[in-house]
């Protein structure tokens, strides 16, 4: 706090394709750092988050958000021309790849509030970093109630910071199935107590799909899925299917951790095409690691048991006609050793 109080120009900043977590931990942050009195505050995201996150930011500012892919000098302008900048939710400057470079270059002073495993401590002045937490809005959340002034009095955060911060921890803890410790619903009791609406946060953040979404998961489910013989299973969506079914950012979130409904599956690879490569996503059961599958053959990680990473075109294999064929592989490979 003392370091936020001295800074006169501060960005607030995290990984590319920001999800909930992202923008709610980032959203809570600027709201309490505004009420606290800091002036020059600007979130910077590398890519813009998906339409059904928007009501997360809804409260934000315009002129305080700035993305990257819009505006790449002004984003990069902010970063190399602040006295201090928060990074959250990720543990590398490379999670937010256009960011990179002016995060490595920036004089100014960084402080990481992160839940990822691994994180670049040299890189930063001031860590805070819990690999058992729910989510970075958890972390934040925690943090902002030992700040002075607070005193652990939930219900003296600006209402538009519990709201993000509740938002964040909804996300990425799949409303309390995945991720979720003692201190998590520490959390979330204190912010309801507070009047956070939670019936309102899981009906934006779980219930406001648009209907194409059901429908691909249906055609997904059905052709797209491949159950490998020992506990995996691997589903594929190409560019040619997004188009037919106009799928947007957000759109196949959660889709990854369906298969992990049935009993028998340990491991579940989601494969989706994006320029030039495929994004993957990877999640397990307690006892597999997700994390050491999306490392060993995705170039990727994050979470024990929900990670993320990609399959390099024509590196890896050719083009999508293989990411079936080489997902199962590497899934009955990586299974077969455990
Ligand atoms: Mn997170």
């Amino acid at each position: 706090m003392k370091m936020a109080s001295d800074a006169s120009r501060i960005a607030i900043t995290t990984h590319i394709k920001p999800d909930g977590d992202a923008i709610g931990s980032t959203t809570g942050l600027y709201h309490f750092l505004k009420a606290y009195g800091c002036r020059s505050l600007k979130i910077v995201l590398p890519s813009m988050y998906p339409d059904n996150l928007a009501f997360i930011s809804a409260g934000t500012p315009s002129e305080d958000v700035i993305v990257y892919e819009n505006t790449p000098d002004k984003a990069i302008d902010t970063i190399r021309n602040c006295d201090l900048v928060f990074c959250l939710d990720f543990n590398a400057f490379n999670r937010t790849e256009y960011l990179e470079t002016a995060l490595e270059q920036s004089p100014a002073a960084k402080i990481l509030i992160d839940h990822h495993l691994h994180p670049d401590r040299s890189k930063f002045d001031e860590v805070f970093s819990e690999i058992e937490i729910s989510s970075a809005s958890e972390v934040l959340f925690h943090i902002l109630m030992n700040c002075p002034g607070i005193n652990d009095d939930a219900a003296l955060l600006p209402r538009e910071c519990a709201n993000a911060l509740y938002s964040g921890m909804t996300t990425d803890t799949n409303n309390f199935r995945n991720s979720t410790y003692p201190s998590t619903l520490v959390m979330a009791s204190k912010l309801i107590a507070a009047g956070v609406d939670r019936d309102a946060i899981v009906e934006k953040v779980m219930h406001s799909y648009r209907e194409n979404r059901l429908k691909l998961l249906g055609l997904l489910l059905k052709d797209r899925m491949t159950i490998t013989g020992n506990g995996g299973a691997c589903m594929v969506l190409d560019k040619e299917t997004m188009l037919k079914y106009d799928v947007k950012e957000g759109d196949t979130e959660g889709f990854v951790n369906i298969p992990l409904d049935v009993a028998d599956i340990r491991l579940s690879v989601f494969i989706k095409e994006d320029q030039g490569k495929a994004r993957v996503s990877v999640r397990s059961k307690k006892g597999t690691s997700a994390n050491k599958c999306a490392t060993r053959y995705f170039h990727g990680g994050g979470h024990e048991n929900a990670s993320g990473g990609k399959i390099l075109f024509p590196d890896d294999i050719p083009g999508m006609d293989q990411a079936m064929g080489y997902g199962v592989k590497c899934i009955e490979e990586f299974l077969s050793e455990q």
